[in-house]
């Protein structure tokens, strides 16, 4: 499967054009910001596991349909790349046409990771999706781990359907947790002692914060998943979901970009 190495100097990235799947992310001398499976399969008919899967236009299952959307199946083109004045590097990448909109999506790669997820309506009529960047960050042990953030926000807890409030200063995680946050607010730190870092999850244009993290029994039901790897990922997803969709008129577009940065635990 054709991929995209980006080495600045300061960070290195992959993606590949399959789902313009962001795969990696590092910055010099430090661990890998984002998690991929060892398990992950590299197949046109499945997402790969880990990195940054594209979900569009929907998220969770949909009857008959793959789950999460077409965009993460989709072969995107890679239409551009520039070398930006602060070294950085910008590709662009562009899902097939298909009448009702046209998505384009712009990787950053420098100091910092930024993603951003075009949306035109190129349709006649108001055109309503979801979207979610599915990000998947490495953490050194999932035990120590704290996401600081979503104090005070409504949750749909996907595990029991039940609506809940986020009564908590810090999520921490000691079974499967599977939360959709809505109305959240642009940023969220995940503190991870073990690596000695703050993984910083800056986001615009997006109201839903998705946490997950799939624990023992659902790790060992996943084929593309190690037993163990729940350990050493946890999930912060950016975007748009359920009560949060996206209704976009004809000819407006529209953006959902997501920072992610790191800085040493203090
Ligand atoms: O992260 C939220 C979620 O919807 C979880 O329920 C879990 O299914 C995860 O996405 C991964 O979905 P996938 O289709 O990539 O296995």
């Amino acid at each position: 499967m054709a991929k995209v190495r980006v080495d600045t100097g300061c960070s290195k990235a992959e993606v590949y054009t399959h789902g313009a799947h962001v795969t990696a992310f590092e910055k010099t001398g430090e661990a890998p910001l984002l998690f991929l499976s060892e398990a992950s399969e590299f197949h046109g008919d499945k997402p790969i596991r880990g990195g940054v899967p594209v979900v569009f236009p929907w998220f969770g299952p949909r009857e008959g349909m793959p789950m999460h959307g077409l965009a993460r199946l989709a072969e995107w083109s890679w239409v551009g790349s520039e070398l930006m004045p602060d070294a950085s590097v910008t590709l662009r990448f562009r899902l097939p046409a298909d009448g009702r909109y046209e998505v384009d999506f712009v990787v950053t790669v420098g100091a910092v990771l930024t993603m951003e997820l075009l949306v035109s309506n190129t349709g006649s009529g108001e055109f309503r999706f979801e979207n979610c960047l599915h990000s998947y960050f490495q953490v050194g042990d999932i035990h120590r781990v704290r996401l600081i953030g979503l104090r005070d926000l409504r949750y749909r807890d996907q595990l029991s359907g039940e609506e809940m409030l986020e009564a908590g200063e810090a999520i921490r995680f000691d079974s499967e947790v599977d939360r959709i946050y809505q109305d959240s607010g642009n940023l969220v730190e995940i503190e991870d002692p073990v690596l000695g870092r703050v993984i910083r999850v800056h986001k615009s244009g997006s109201r839903s914060t998705v946490v997950w993290n799939p624990w023992i029994a659902k790790s060992q039901r996943m084929p593309d998943f190690g037993d163990e790897e729940y350990l050493r990922m946890v999930c912060v997803e950016s975007g748009n979901v359920r009560a949060n969709a996206v209704t976009l008129p004809p000819g407006q577009r529209s953006s959902l970009r997501v920072e992610i940065d790191s800085v040493p635990a203090t």
